[in-house]
């Protein structure tokens, strides 16, 4: 398979360009650096030093014999994306090219201005560009299980149907987002569903929950293939977030009451769900809705499983509960169905004592890096 991986350089990107390749494929990885440019201008650099996308795949070749394409550029000029798709023609695109953070959304009128721009305008090119050059062309976007928000009913795998006045049809799941960038996501799933209505596109919809670890088995033989950890307040997710805290001896930032539940799954869990959606795609004319977890947990219960593993391995840690900057349930029903994924062939990486001790161990190795003005600036979506 000939794989197109948008977003390359970040957190996701960069395991699943080598995923792919150590299978087998042939992979092009795209990127225009935002991420790494966004973290030097907010003094929130990646925990782990990561060197530039051609550093990384001249190792990667070194390592492995296998060559990854690499471009630099951005698909908001469709221009660029177009002369790519057309270079490779590839037969699958995975998407994770967009700004990708709630909190940056939310930090001011640029930075909405921009996740607005990006993440609509790369979705609009790469459905363009797939109809220009291969219809054929499997999307696999990265939704977020936040499009959803925290309805006070059972989450469905994308689809609801309503019975109404004694007649019946198939909705997209009804969609409330908690923060502009969520927003956006729920804009792109609604513009790709009229484009595979229209044009008879295929896509995989992957509504992802936050993702934590560090850890993949390409990017584990060598330190030099590590992919971009963030653990500051924009860019890091919760769990990283707090094993990094607690490595630093820095009390951990429980939001609100920290009854808010969100679904998780381990980096590992991430390539596993983009590869089986590739190597079974979605059928044209089909958007296919997977929601990407394998466990739900609150904030509170992972402060407390933290805390726990933590002190036994003779950190101190803390937890803080601080008034919550964003505006979001603290207190809600949570029941999401995620079987479709399972069905594929899903083999989840729960998150057990020794996934969390490896967690740690690898943390420690980088803690001269930690920037502890990075845990906490009070971004407030009010
Ligand atoms: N939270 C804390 N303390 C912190 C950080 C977060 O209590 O230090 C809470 C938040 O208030 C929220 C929950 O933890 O209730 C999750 O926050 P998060 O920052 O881990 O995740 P979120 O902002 O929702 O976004 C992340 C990714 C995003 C992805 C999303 C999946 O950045 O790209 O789409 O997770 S989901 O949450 O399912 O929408």
């Amino acid at each position: 398979m000939k794989v197109l991986i948008l977003g390359a350089d970040g957190y996701l990107g960069w395991p699943t360009c080598l995923y792919f390749s150590q299978r087998g494929h042939e992979v092009i990885g795209i990127d225009n650096y935002f991420r790494r440019n966004a973290a030097v201008e907010l003094d929130c650099e990646s925990l782990i030093p990561t060197s530039n996308l051609f550093q990384r795949q001249k190792t990667w070749e070194e390592i492995s014999g296998k060559k990854i394409h690499i471009h630099i550029g951005d698909i908001t000029n469709y221009e660029f994306l177009l002369s790519v798709f057309k270079e490779y023609n590839p037969d699958a695109v995975v998407h994770y090219a967009e700004q990708p953070s709630a909190p940056y959304s939310m930090m001011n009128r640029d930075k909405a201005a921009f996740t607005v721009q990006n993440n609509l305008i790369t979705t609009l090119n790469i459905l363009y560009a797939v109809k220009e050059v291969n219809p054929d062309c499997h999307i696999i976007k990265l939704g977020t299980m936040g499009e959803y928000g925290t309805p006070n009913i059972d989450i469905e795998e994308g689809w609801l149907e309503i019975e109404h006045n004694d007649r019946k049809d198939k909705f997209l799941f009804p969609r409330q987002a908690g923060s502009l960038y969520h927003t956006t996501k729920v804009q792109d799933t609604d513009m790709i569903w009229f484009y595979v209505r229209t044009w008879g596109l295929r896509v995989t919809d992957l509504m992802q929950g936050p993702v934590y670890g560090l850890s993949a088995d390409e990017s584990d033989m060598d330190p030099r293939l590590m992919t971009s950890f963030h653990y500051d307040e924009i860019f890091g997710t919760v769990l990283n977030r707090f094993i990094v805290q607690a490595v630093a001896g820095y009390p951990l930032t429980v939001f609100g009451k920290g009854n808010q539940t969100r679904g998780f799954l381990n980096l590992k869990d991430t390539m596993q769900c983009v590869y089986l959606s590739s190597t079974q795609p979605a059928d044209q004319g089909q958007l296919r809705v997977f929601n990407q977890l394998t466990e739900p947990f609150s904030v509170n219960q992972l402060a407390s499983i933290v805390k726990k593993t933590g002190d036994r391995l003779g950190y101190n840690v803390e937890i803080d509960s601080i008034e919550n900057p964003r505006v979001e349930k603290e207190d809600h029903y949570y029941n999401v169905k995620y079987t479709g994924l399972l069905g594929l062939g899903l083999k989840p990486h729960y998150l057990t004592d020794k996934i969390l001790e490896n967690f740690f161990a690898i943390t420690d190795k980088y803690k001269d890096r930690i920037n502890r003005d990075a845990f906490f600036r009070g971004i407030s979506w009010k």
